[in-house]
């Protein structure tokens, strides 16, 4: 009578709920407020929470997951800076009965009973949406349209997973052909970096694909500076949908954005409290996207809080 969330249910467990969430760090935007999103939930869900910033370090994380496992929480959730490296602490977990749910982004382990549930975005289907958004602007004319792409910290699923989404759907037309790439390592100031290094390195760049806002809001400032008119020559397509880059849309800097939203504290609550008293939870819950170009960021603008 033990059900997946490790709990046993003739010696229930009692409050208050305990929850130890490991972030990645703060390395920008989205990630403030996927931070933001993750501590309102927790007040509003009368659960406590024990918040540990990795500092974009990931043998700190592990060692703050460990740490929560020696503090016997309820149940532990984190975002990992990197995939790999988690099978020992996550054994850990698992031997003292401690429920695991991965947020955001997902680990290399093929033992999936390792964790309960995960709970994030298709990075796969943001990186094909950049490219089908890309290439219809490009219907009907010819030739190659040369892009660069700005890349997120190495190691991490989004980096991954939306780098092969971007090139698949590249490949499958023909039309965008990326010529080279850098990393922006998440950040503004990475991202202005990578695109002052792309521009040395490449005559002609049509679009650039970089794969958050703040990087890509980086490659604004040094195309400016480079006496380009990013938005549309280049053309830079982004991922995230802060409220900073839908005034770089609104302002014509930016061409497109795709959505990947921060908000997963409440969802993430939920499963929490399910885990808590042993019930079932859906092993991947989606968070949610769309695409916004100038006119739909204007408007979403109006309501956007982070
Ligand atoms: O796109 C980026 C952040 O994992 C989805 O991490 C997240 C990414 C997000 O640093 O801005």
């Amino acid at each position: 009578d033990e059900e997946p969330g490790g709990v046993d249910l003739r010696n229930p467990p009692k409050g208050p709920i305990v929850l130890g969430f490991s972030q990645v760090g703060a390395e920008g935007g989205w990630r403030r407020a996927n931070t933001a999103s993750i501590r309102k939930a927790a007040v509003r869900n009368r659960i406590d929470l024990n918040f540990k910033d990795a500092g974009g370090d990931p043998k700190k994380q592990i060692a703050d997951v460990h740490s929560f496992i020696d503090a016997r929480v309820s149940v532990i959730a984190f975002a990992p800076v990197v995939e790999t490296g988690w099978g020992e602490v996550l054994r850990r977990a698992r031997d003292a009965r401690i429920p695991v749910v991965l947020t955001d982004r997902l680990i290399d382990e093929t033992d999936t009973s390792l964790w309960a549930s995960s709970i994030g975005a298709e990075f796969a289907s943001e990186g094909n949406l950049a490219a089908i958004y890309l290439e219809n602007d490009y219907a009907g004319t010819t030739g190659t349209v040369n892009v660069v792409e700005i890349l997120g910290a190495n190691g991490a699923t989004p980096t991954k997973l939306r780098a092969e989404g971007f090139a698949a759907t590249a490949a499958k037309t023909g039309r965008l052909n990326i010529v080279d790439q850098a990393t922006g390592d998440w950040t503004k100031d990475g991202g202005k970096a990578a695109m002052r290094e792309l521009l040395e390195r490449n005559k002609r760049i049509d679009a650039v694909f970089a794969q958050n806002d703040d990087m890509g809001l980086g490659a604004v400032i040094a195309l400016e500076a480079a006496g380009k008119k990013p938005g549309s020559a280049p053309k830079i397509v982004t991922v995230d949908g802060t409220k900073a880059a839908l005034q770089g849309l609104a302002d014509g800097k930016l061409t497109y954005v795709i959505e990947c939203s921060p908000e997963i504290g409440e969802p993430l609550m939920s499963v929490v409290v399910d885990l808590f008293h042993g019930g079932r939870v859906p092993k991947r819950i989606p968070s949610e996207k769309a695409v916004f170009d100038a006119e739909t960021a204007a408007e979403a603008l109006l309501d956007r809080t982070y």
